[in-house]
């Protein structure tokens, strides 16, 4: 459908072909908060995707325009500032990034559309950041390799949207492949593909339907309570330069006496950095139902120790640890908010959403919206929207 809807408008619109580009959300199975802390990462590109069509000008303007909220903004590419709209900025702060990397561009007309559901912490901005890098890399053949577009796509969102997010959304994004996680070093980038098998489960998603206003500041707030963990560290151990570095022993040494709230937030990631590794492990093995005890402490640890849930998200993971057939529940994301990640047994899917859906309804007063979700490649050229 949002594709169908790209190809009207472009047919419209443009007076020429268009380059066309998909770009996936996200899902992460396990590693949540561990990025910016230089740990590891298991996330997923989806079947829920931004669509963005792209043509040349022959002046220097920028036109973009969300089908979506049927909107459109025009500017030029020596003006480039943040724009009262707010989606302009992710397509803008990528154009930014790539001029101060050096690059030539010239004026262009995009239009983007998509199904990746907004506020759901499925990645729909880091989705429009790397479709845009992708598409003008393509337009004006720049020669940009996934890593650094994925790197560039990050910059934009930290540097003028102004979120200080690390790289998991984007490299997802960029790296996804069909049926496959990504097991993320996010020191070296360093990754690998790992199999996931839907052979017998599915992965579901339950969205709560609120993002709660503390999500960004608390978010920078975690950031800094890690970096306040590491100082302590470093004065005793000075080739400590992150998390990854670190270890229980050193926290309960240097941080637990100094700062208790400090100690849980870097207990938390040095555990779940731990976790992930014994999740893939669990994998190897095919073992989902030790993988997704582990999905549930994890969840026990972002509610606890991170202190990233709320009462929306801890009800969906609480009701779900009660049903048969589900192996693994948890919050998803940046937290406050969004969706909470399911590993159920298919034959148990249609009682978890009916069972779900009701009581979360009752409990909330708000409708609770599910997917049942596929893993997808990521970034690409699409050539004919309407078939693919
Ligand atoms: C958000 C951020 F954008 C990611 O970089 C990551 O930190 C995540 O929250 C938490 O794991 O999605």
């Amino acid at each position: 459908m949002e594709q169908a809807k790209l190809n009207a408008f472009s047919q419209q619109h443009f007076d020429q072909e268009p380059i066309m580009v998909r770009a996936a959300g996200r899902i992460n199975l396990i590693g949540e908060h561990t990025d910016y802390n230089n740990g590891f990462v298991l996330p997923a590109a989806i079947d829920k995707a931004i669509y963005l069509a792209i043509v040349k000008r022959n002046d220097n303007k920028i036109v973009l325009h969300a089908l979506d909220v049927n909107d459109r903004y025009e500017g030029t590419l020596d003006n480039l500032v943040r724009s009262p709209k707010q989606w302009p900025d992710y397509l803008l702060g990528v154009v930014q990034q790539l001029q101060q990397a050096g690059h030539i561009l010239g004026g262009f007309e995009c239009a983007f559309c998509g199904n990746v559901p907004l506020g759901a912490g499925l990645s729909s901005s880091a989705a429009v950041e790397c479709a845009t890098i992708y598409a003008l890399n393509e337009l004006f053949g720049l020669g940009i390799g996934r890593k650094d577009m994925t790197l560039l796509a990050q910059a934009a969102e930290n540097h003028f949207v102004g979120v200080r997010c690390g790289i998991m959304d984007q490299f997802a994004s960029m790296f996804g492949k069909k049926q496959q996680l990504i097991k993320l070093d996010c020191a070296s980038l360093d990754y690998e593909y790992i199999p996931f098998n839907f052979d017998d489960v599915s992965l579901v998603l339950l969205d709560t339907q609120v993002k709660h206003s503390l999500a960004s500041s608390e978010y920078n707030t975690r950031r800094e309570e890690c970096e306040a963990g590491v100082a302590l560290i470093k004065k005793h151990h000075p080739h400590v330069n992150s998390l990854r570095d670190a270890n229980m022993d050193m926290l309960d040494a240097y941080v637990k006496g100094h700062n208790a709230t400090v100690y849980d937030r870097c207990r938390y990631v040095v555990e779940e950095i731990q976790r992930l590794q014994d999740a893939c492990a669990d994998l190897q093995r095919n073992d989902l139902e030790a993988f997704g005890k582990k999905v549930f402490a994890t969840h026990e640890g972002l509610d606890k120790l991170y202190n990233v849930s709320c009462p929306e998200l801890n009800w969906l993971a609480e009701f779900a640890a009660g049903q048969q057939g589900v192996l693994g529940a948890r919050m998803m994301g940046g937290g406050f908010g969004g969706c909470t990640i399911n590993i159920v047994r298919k034959s148990a899917v249609p009682a978890l959403l009916e069972k779900a859906a009701a009581g979360y309804e009752q409990a909330f007063k708000t409708p609770l919206k599910a997917y049942v979700t596929s893993i997808e490649d990521g970034c690409r050229t699409v050539n004919n929207l309407v078939n693919n």
